[in-house]
């Protein structure tokens, strides 16, 4: 009887059940997304969706929330342990909230702030002019060596001591190498900076210990929950217990209204996912599978930005193949491929039309495809681009993308 009430209204139901035949017949390789337990789809459908809780454990402003206290206390507890952190805000709706609460717990407007440039990986909320972290605050951007596609560290060093942020910023939507963290906060400490990390791409790699964790370095930290880390959508911050007050006041009153209990409770389940050991057998495939089809992309003729990943994600540059990134994600949906175009450094071409493509493996992953798959979907790809206005060929292969989805379903136990 799964969805029998929903499914009484036929409007709304027929468009979940396209959504949801589209996610069983389709390969999701956007780096960002993931396919949730179904423990967590539950926690998301219960009760607790009906509470007010503004405030915090013990401290709210409505009655009725000792029950609501147990259940943030059991995902504080739960995110507390999975990522050695002092102190653990679980209430952030989503990243951007999230990173505005943390501007707002540590900088007052027009406080100068470092972070990565958005075409060179780093995200929107992390000083980009149309965004309201580049509007309320002053911020210096540094990006990846136009050689190596790394982040140049003698570089972040010589701009933040011309610069004296007050805050630098680590952490990246579509960069694909390990964060030397400590190299940031012994450049942060050269000038008193407060250092910041948005994992919200490799906090499910950092919580399965399969790369470095900045908690234990860095001032403060957020993630969203629902990438790498296979929870709901929504976000925590995490930050040494001396930031504590200043960071929960941001988040409330200072950003937000009443949390999303329902939603906590979907975060208290994926943390308790994560803490298992199979969790990190998934981490480790998710690299594998990254690796493996980098590799095979080089192979087939491709450059990627910075050579390969340490992660779960790469950025395929196309500048050579007579298509840009919009194309290439239009061509792969036809296929039944979902990707999400990208800018690589330097990009000649608007964001709109960049010139590469993310491809993440998180997803793939947890439908269970390792090395062998990994390489047969790499071939898709470049056939797929290579024959791109061939559509009997784009048939044919989308048969087969059809065919491992059917072979690999998505997980409901
Ligand atoms: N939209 C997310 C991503 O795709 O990386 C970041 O917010």
């Amino acid at each position: 009887m799964k969805y029998s009430r929903l499914q009484q209204d036929s409007a709304v139901w027929e468009v979940v059940k396209k959504e949801e035949e589209r996610q069983n017949h389709e390969l999701e390789l956007i780096a960002s997304e993931n396919y949730v337990s179904p423990a967590v789809l539950e926690a998301m459908a219960t009760v607790l969706t009906n509470k007010y809780s503004e405030g915090y454990a013990g401290k709210r402003y409505y009655g009725g929330n000792a029950v609501i206290d147990e259940m943030e206390n059991l995902a504080i507890e739960r995110a507390k342990k999975l990522f050695e952190a002092e102190h653990v805000n679980v209430q952030p709706l989503s990243g951007s909230p999230a990173n505005a609460a943390v501007y707002m717990a540590f900088l007052n407007p027009g406080d100068k702030v470092l972070g990565l440039r958005l075409d060179h990986g780093g995200h929107l909320s992390h000083g980009h002019k149309v965004n309201f972290s580049g509007r309320l605050y002053n911020f210096v951007q540094y990006g990846v060596n136009p050689v190596t596609g790394r982040i140049d560290m003698d570089e972040v060093r010589a701009i933040a001591l011309k610069e004296k942020p007050k805050m630098i910023v680590a952490g990246f939507s579509a960069y694909s190498r390990e964060i030397d963290w400590q190299k940031f906060k012994d450049i942060a400490d050269e000038i008193g900076a407060y250092t910041f990390a948005d994992i919200a791409h490799i906090a499910g790699l950092i919580a399965a210990k399969q790369i470095k964790n900045p908690v234990p370095i860095f001032d403060v930290v957020s993630t969203t929950t629902h990438k790498t880390l296979r929870g709901p959508r929504g976000a925590i911050i995490m930050c040494k217990e001396k930031f504590a007050k200043q960071v929960d006041m941001a988040v409330f009153p200072g950003m937000q209204g009443g949390p999303h209990d329902h939603i906590t409770a979907a975060k208290a389940i994926a943390f308790g996912e994560a803490l298992r050991p199979e969790f990190k057998e998934y981490a480790r495939q998710i690299i594998l599978n990254a690796q493996a089809m980098a590799e095979e992309f080089i192979r087939l003729g491709y450059r990627i930005v910075s050579g390969g990943t340490d992660n779960h994600l790469f950025i395929l540059d196309l500048s050579d193949k007579g298509l840009a990134g919009k194309e290439a994600e239009q061509v792969l949906e036809k296929i039944g491929l979902s990707v999400s175009r990208s800018t690589i450094p330097n990009d000649p071409n608007p964001p709109l039309n960049p010139s590469g493509i993310r491809i993440g493996t998180p997803a793939v992953t947890t439908r269970g495809l390792k090395e062998k798959e990994i390489l047969a979907v790499a071939g898709y790809i470049d056939e797929a681009l290579r024959n791109k206005d061939d559509q009997e060929t784009l048939d044919v292969i989308k048969k087969r993308v059809q065919d491992l989805c059917v072979k690999f379903p998505i997980p409901t136990k």
